[in-house]
C-alpha cells in the first residue's frame, strides 16, 4: 500500500494531513509514559496518608511493615531530618513538608513511604504501619483563618496569624473617586471553587540513583524538566546532587493542565529513597491520591463592583479577593505575581481607573493556588469581569452585547494600556463579537426568547468577550526561582539536510512536535517530516522553562523561528560560496537560494547542509546549526467572544447547553488542526467547571469529593457540540505574529454559560450563580423564587 505523503506544510498549516497511523507520532509523541519504563531491579514505593486534616503525630510504628517479605525501607520524616530534606521550598518561596516530622497539615498529606520489591507489597504494607494522631482543630473556612482567635497553622515559620500576602494594583484613591461619582454601582460576591485538573494520566516517577557515577535520572510527569533540576540541585546540592549529576526526562505526559508544574513530596522521597538504597525507585499516584493530595486550582473569594455612567460607559472596577491557599503557597505564578495574572480583570473594557487587592490565607487543605488550564489566574479574573458586565447590563436593562460593544477597547487603542499595567499587544473585539453573534443569529434568538418567557419558558443566552494573557515572559518581569522566563530552540542541520531541533519546553498533549517541525520547515523550506523534534531531557534540550500559560508558541515557538533564521543566514553565506556570486546577488524562495536574474542557477538547502559540513567556505566554522533564547519582548494577549444558548428543565433544574459558538483569535494559527484540538478540549474544560466540578470539604477537613464518583467530570455524553470560528489579529512584536491559545477556552467558557443560566433566570430576579451550576442549585432557585 502506498505511504499517503504529507503535501509541504504551510506556516498555515493546511497542508498538514494525518492519514498514517504512524503520523500520530507527530501528535501524541512516542506513546511512552512514566508508568511504561521499567528498569532492572526497580523498586517500588507507595505512601502512607493522613486521615486527618490537621493532627499532631505522636508515633510511626513501622515494625509489622518491615517484617514482611519483599519490604525493602520504611522513609519517615524523621529520616529525611537527618539529611534536611523534610522540608523543601515551594515555587512561590514558601516552604512544603517533603514528610512530616510533628504536624500534619491536610487530609492525605503524605506521613511515610514504603519501599518494596512490588507495588502491591508496598501497598499491603502502608495497611500494615500504625500511626498514632493526636488530632487538632482544623481550620478549613478561610474566613475563619483571618479571625483573632483561629488556630496558627504555620508556627513553624513563627507566624502568628494564618495571613500569607496582601498584594494590591491599581489607584486606590482615584478608583474611589469614580465610585463616588458614579450614576450607577454593581456590586456582587462571587465564588471561584476549588477544582482539581485530574489529568489521566496521574503523576509519577522513577527516580535512578546510580552509586558508581554519582549520578541521578529521574523520569517524571514534570511540564519544566530544567526548573525541577534546578531546584533539586538547590534542595539536595548538600547531599552530593549537584545540577551536573542530575538528569530529569519527561517521557510523553498524559495531561498537565497546570498539575504537573509543582514538585510533589512523592517526587522527592522516590529520590531520596533512589539515593539511600542506591535502586531506581518508582512511584505512581493512584486515582484517589492524585485527586486528594495534589496541588489544587482556584479557591477565590471575589466581592466585585462596576461604577458606570447612567448610558452604560463603565468608569471603575473595584475587586477584592480572598485567596485559600490551603496550609502552603504552592502556586507556580512568576515570583513577581503571587496573585498570578489577575490583574488582567480589566478584560477587554476601556475602564479608566481600577484597583485590586488579594489576600491570601493558609487553611488546612492542600496547597492550593496552581492552574487549571488557565496561564495563572486568568479565568479568575475573567469571571469576575465577564460575570459584572452582565450584572451591570442587567441593572440597566440594556443588552449585554451593546453593553460590552459600548466598553470595548477600540481596534485603533492598541497597543492599549490598561489601568492595572499591561500593554495590550492587538487585538480587535468588536470584530469577534459581531462574529459569534452572526453566526450564533443572536437577534433572532432574543426574539425566540421572548416568545419562550411569555410562555414561561426557560432560555438563556450569554456571551463572554474575554482577554487572555499569555506567554510569560519578558524577563524583566518574569521569573520563577529567579530563573527568567525565556525559551529555547537548538537547531541541528544534518549533512543530508534532515534537522533535529530541540526544545526548553515539554509538551503534554499539544503537539509540540508537528507545530515546532512545521516552523522550522516553512522557515528553512525542508520537509517538516524531516525535522526531528525533542524535549523534556535536560541533558540535551536547551534551558528552557517548561509548557505551562500556554507561553510556548510565544516563546519556544518563536525561538524555532529565530534558530531557524539565523541557520538561514549561514545557508546564505554557503550558497553565495558554491555559487560564486555576493550573498546579496542571492535571492531566498522556501528551500532555495537562487542567484537573481538567472533563476537556474540555485542551490537548495539540502545541498547547503551537505557543503556545511563538506565543502564550506574558507575561514567559515564548520557545520549548520544555531541556538536561540528567546525573550519576548512583551506577553500576547489572544482573545475571543463565546455566546452559549441555554434551556433550563423546570422540574429538574437540568441546564441543557443548546448551542455554544466559540469565536477565538490567536493570531497567526501555525496548525489550524492543533489549534482547533486545542479549543474544543479547552471549551470542555471550562464546560467541566461552570457545571459540574468542585473540590468539597466538611467542616473537619474531610474531602468529600475525593473520587470520580463525587468529583464529576464531564464525558462526551455530558459535553455540548462545540461550534467554533477565528478571526486573525497578529501579535505585532512574535516573530511569526502568533499568540498563545492552550488555555483560552477554557478561561472564556465557564462565564458564557453562567451568563446564558442567569439570562434565563433574570425575568425571576436572579443576577448571580456561583459555578458549578449543577441541577439541585438550580432546582432550589426555582422553589425559592417561586418560578415554580
Ligand atoms: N498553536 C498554533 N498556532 C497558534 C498558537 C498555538 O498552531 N497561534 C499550537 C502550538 O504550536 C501548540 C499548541 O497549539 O502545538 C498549543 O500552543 P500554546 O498555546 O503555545 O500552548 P502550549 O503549547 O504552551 O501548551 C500549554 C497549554 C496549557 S498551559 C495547558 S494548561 C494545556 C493546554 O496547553 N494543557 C494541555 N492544552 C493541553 N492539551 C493537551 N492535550 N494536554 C494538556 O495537558
Ligand atoms: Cu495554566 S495550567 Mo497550564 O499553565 O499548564
Amino acid at each position: 500500500m502506498e505511504a499517503e505523503v504529507r503535501t509541504p506544510p504551510t506556516i498555515c498549516g493546511m497542508g498538514h494531513r494525518m492519514k498514517r497511523k504512524e503520523d500520530a507520532r507527530f501528535l501524541f509523541g512516542k506513546g511512552r509514559y512514566v508508568d511504561d519504563i521499567k528498569l532492572p531491579g526497580m523498586l517500588y514505593m507507595d505512601i502512607v496518608r493522613s486521615p486527618f486534616a490537621h493532627a499532631r503525630i505522636k508515633s510511626i510504628n513501622a515494625e509489622r511493615a518491615l517484617a514482611m517479605d519483599g519490604v525493602v525501607a520504611v522513609i519517615t520524616g524523621k529520616d529525611l531530618e537527618k539529611y534536611n530534606l523534610h522540608w523543601m521550598p515551594t515555587l512561590m518561596g514558601d516552604t512544603q513538608m517533603v514528610l512530616p516530622t510533628d504536624r500534619v497539615m491536610y487530609q492525605a498529606q503524605e506521613v511515610a513511604a514504603v519501599i518494596a520489591t512490588d507495588r502491591y507489597i508496598a501497598a499491603d504494607a502502608v495497611e500494615a504501619i500504625e500511626v498514632e494522631y493526636e488530632p487538632l482543630e482544623p481550620v478549613i473556612d478561610p474566613f475563619r483563618a483571618l479571625e483573632p482567635d483561629a488556630p496558627v497553622l504555620r508556627t513553624d515559620k513563627g507566624k502568628t496569624d494564618n495571613h500569607i500576602w496582601h498584594w494590591e494594583v491599581g489607584d486606590r484613591e482615584a478608583t474611589e473617586r469614580a465610585f463616588q461619582e458614579a450614576d450607577v454601582v454593581v456590586k456582587q460576591q462571587i465564588y471561584i471553587p476549588r477544582i482539581h485538573v485530574a489529568s489521566i494520566e496521574t503523576c509519577g516517577c522513577i527516580a535512578d540513583y546510580d552509586p558508581v557515577e554519582g549520578k541521578l535520572t529521574v523520569y517524571m510527569t514534570t511540564q519544566a524538566p530544567h526548573v525541577v533540576r534546578t531546584a533539586l540541585a538547590m534542595v539536595a546540592g548538600h547531599v552530593g546532587l549537584s545540577e551536573e549529576k542530575i538528569r530529569v526526562i519527561s517521557p510523553d505526559i498524559g495531561g498537565g493542565f497546570g498539575g504537573k508544574v509543582p514538585i510533589y513530596p512523592g517526587y522527592v522521597i522516590a529520590i531520596a529513597a533512589s539515593v539511600l538504597l542506591g535502586k531506581p525507585v518508582k512511584w505512581i499516584e493512584d486515582r484517589s491520591e492524585n485527586l486528594q493530595a495534589d496541588s489544587f486550582a482556584r479557591d477565590y473569594h471575589i466581592t466585585a463592583e462596576l461604577a458606570a455612567t447612567k448610558e452604560g460607559k463603565i468608569t471603575a472596577l473595584r475587586i477584592k479577593t480572598l485567596a485559600d491557599h490551603g496550609y502552603t503557597d504552592a502556586a507556580a505564578n512568576p515570583s513577581k505575581f503571587p496573585a498570578g495574572l489577575f490583574s488582567i480583570c480589566t478584560g477587554s473594557y476601556d475602564i479608566k481607573h481600577a484597583f485590586v487587592e488579594v489576600d491570601a490565607v493558609y487553611t488546612n487543605k492542600p496547597p492550593g493556588g496552581i492552574a487549571y488550564r488557565c496561564s495563572f489566574r486568568v479565568t479568575e479574573a475573567v469571571h469576575a469581569i465577564e460575570r459584572m458586565v452582565d450584572v451591570l447590563a442587567q441593572k440597566l436593562g440594556m443588552d449585554p452585547a451593546e453593553l460590552r460593544f459600548k466598553n470595548f477597547i477600540q481596534p485603533d487603542q492598541f497597543p492599549y494600556k490598561s489601568a492595572l499595567g499591561w500593554e495590550y499587544d492587538s487585538g480587535n473585539y468588536p470584530a469577534a463579537l459581531r462574529k459569534a453573534m452572526d453566526l450564533i443569529g443572536y437577534e433572532e434568538l432574543r426574539r425566540e426568547q421572548a416568545e419562550r418567557r411569555a410562555r414561561g419558558e426557560l432560555m438563556g443566552i450569554g456571551i463572554s468577550s474575554f482577554t487572555e494573557i499569555v506567554g510569560a515572559g519578558p524577563s524583566r518581569h518574569f521569573d520563577i526561582l529567579g530563573i527568567k522566563m525565556f525559551d529555547s530552540c537548538e537547531l541541528r542541520i544534518h549533512p543530508t539536510g534532515k534537522a533535529i531541533a530541540r526544545f526548553g519546553t515539554k509538551s503534554q498533549g499539544q503537539g509540540h512536535e508537528t507545530t515546532y517541525a512545521q516552523i522550522i520547515a516553512e522557515e528553512l523550506g525542508i520537509p517538516a517530516e524531516h525535522v526531528q523534534v525533542e524535549e523534556g531531557d535536560t541533558d540535551t534540550a536547551p534551558y528552557g522553562l517548561g509548557t505551562y500559560a500556554s507561553r510556548s508558541t510565544p516563546t519556544a515557538g518563536a525561538a524555532a523561528a529565530m534558530a531557524a533564521r539565523k541557520v538561514r543566514e549561514k545557508a546564505r553565506k554557503i550558497a553565495a560560496y558554491l555559487l560564486e556570486v555576493s550573498e546579496e546577488d542571492l535571492e531566498w524562495e522556501p528551500g532555495v537560494f537562487r542567484v537573481k536574474g538567472a533563476p537556474d542557477k540555485s542551490v537548495t538547502i539540502q545541498d547547503i547542509a551537505l557543503a556545511a559540513y563538506t565543502n564550506h567556505p574558507p575561514g567559515m566554522e564548520a557545520g549548520l546549526e544555531a541556538v536561540h533564547y528567546y525573550d519576548p519582548p512583551n506577553l500576547t494577549f489572544p482573545f475571543g467572544s463565546y455566546i452559549c444558548v441555554v434551556d433550563i428543565d423546570k422540574g429538574t433544574g437540568q441546564v441543557k447547553i443548546r448551542r455554544f459558538v466559540a469565536v477565538d483569535d490567536c493570531g497567526h494559527v501555525i496548525n489550524p488542526m492543533i489549534v482547533e484540538g486545542q479549543i474544543h478540549g479547552g471549551l470542555t474544560m471550562g464546560f467541566a467547571p461552570a457545571m459540574m466540578e468542585e473540590l468539597v470539604y466538611d467542616e473537619e477537613g474531610n474531602i468529600l469529593t475525593g473520587s470520580f464518583m463525587d468529583y464529576l467530570l464531564p464525558t462526551a455524553v455530558e459535553t455540548p457540540r462545540w461550534e467554533t470560528a477565528r478571526t486573525v489579529t497578529p501579535s505585532p512584536h512574535h516573530p511569526l505574529g502568533a499568540k498563545g491559545v492552550g488555555e483560552s477556552a477554557t478561561v472564556g467558557a465557564p462565564a458564557a454559560i453562567v451568563n446564558a443560566v442567569v439570562d434565563a433566570l433574570s425575568p425571576y430576579g436572579v443576577t448571580h450563580i456561583d459555578i458549578p451550576i449543577t441541577p439541585y442549585k438550580v432546582w432550589k432557585i426555582l422553589h425559592e423564587k417561586g418560578v415554580v
